[in-house]
């Protein structure tokens, strides 16, 4: 939700109005990705902190440090806080930004899937392996070959392969790359010129590194056309997130300063996807950032806002909340509060 527009919210009662309260308020988390393993909900989040580095563009007020799995029995349970699971201080290669994670599960390990900026100021993604769903996570020495730039989502397709997608725009730096090229000379396209897309790449089977150069995956419109970057309230920002139903992929994603929760659906997990609508309208705070999973036959929403830190950017508690996949295939948009 806009900036502008906190001064008018009743943060006292907000959390009465809003369709799932925090999971979780003696920390501060964000970006979840949740996994059903082994009957039991895991949440795999930011874990957001105070920090007093100033708010800017790229976002290096979001300063945050660890990750800490949270875990439900079912639906309706109390979250569990399982602690530290991973910090950046054990990561030989990472300084600082322990951004939006994902985990995966393959033949009784767990792997945790992370986003940390360099010494050099440059984001690549990591990778930590446990026994545990809730870690501790072992980090892997360097960071994974040919990787870049921000939110890594994990999604593993039904014939056992696993694609890795990731990518965001501004403060993930997804603008100085070109073809997986980074140089400090490429910025954002114009917004009459095609925007920038995810990138999607096939993990080797031990879940370690790239099986394949990573691609960009398509998001066009209801006529096949590439989504253009000035289309601020359909165009890929951040946060990718893939799920599959009724044999239909679904891509999801932020728009960022637009504030939506998008979809687009394909017919494999390298797209094209078409735009498909929203899933979730604005939520208080600048981020939105979500993930997708069934539960019992039902689907949940994971997300995010900043009610409890009465609006501060930075300062966020992940929620949930069902989704409808209607007859036609369409999500049923959520409007996080009641008015
Ligand atoms: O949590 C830091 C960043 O904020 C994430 O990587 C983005 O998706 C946004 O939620």
């Amino acid at each position: 939700m806009p900036e502008d527009s906190i001064e008018h919210i009743d943060f006292e009662n907000l959390n009465d109005k809003a369709i799932s309260k925090p999971l979780v308020s003696h920390i501060y988390t964000a970006d979840p990705s949740a996994h059903y393993f082994n009957g039991r909900i895991y949440i795999y989040p930011s874990h957001d902190i105070e920090s007093d580095i100033p708010f800017d563009d790229l976002g290096s007020h979001f300063a945050m440090e660890d990750y800490h799995v949270l875990s439900l029995d079912n639906v309706n349970s109390e979250a569990i806080d399982h602690g530290v699971a991973l910090h950046v201080n054990d990561v030989a290669w990472a300084e600082k930004q322990m951004w939006a994670p994902d985990a995966a599960h393959k033949n009784g390990k767990y792997y945790l899937y992370f986003p940390a900026k360099k010494a050099d100021g440059i984001f690549q993604i990591g990778v930590a392996v446990s026994d545990n769903p809730i870690g501790p996570f072992k980090p892997q020495p360097e960071a994974i070959k040919g990787s870049y730039s921000i939110d890594p989502a994990v999604y593993e397709d039904e014939d056992g392969s696993y694609y890795i997608y990731f990518g965001g725009i501004w403060g993930g730096q997804l603008q100085k790359y070109r073809d997986n090229v980074y140089s400090s000379e490429n910025e954002l396209p114009k917004p009459e010129e095609n925007a920038l897309l995810p990138i999607v790449a096939k993990l080797t089977d031990d879940l370690l590194e790239f099986a394949e150069e990573p691609k960009e995956i398509k998001i066009v419109d209801e006529h096949g056309n590439l989504i253009l970057e000035g289309d601020n309230d359909r165009r890929f920002f951040e946060a990718s997130w893939l799920h599959k139903h009724n044999g239909k992929y679904y891509f999801s994603y932020s728009t960022g300063d637009t504030h939506f929760i998008c979809y687009a659906i394909g017919d494999n997990p390298y797209g094209p996807f078409t735009y498909g609508g929203r899933i979730l309208e604005p939520v208080v705070g600048w981020t939105s950032h979500h993930s997708i999973c069934q539960v019992d036959n039902k689907w949940y929403l994971f997300y995010h806002d900043s009610s409890l830190s009465k609006g501060i950017t930075h300062l966020r508690s992940v929620k949930m909340a069902e989704i409808e996949h209607q007859e036609d295939g369409h999500i049923k948009t959520l409007t996080p509060y009641s008015s």
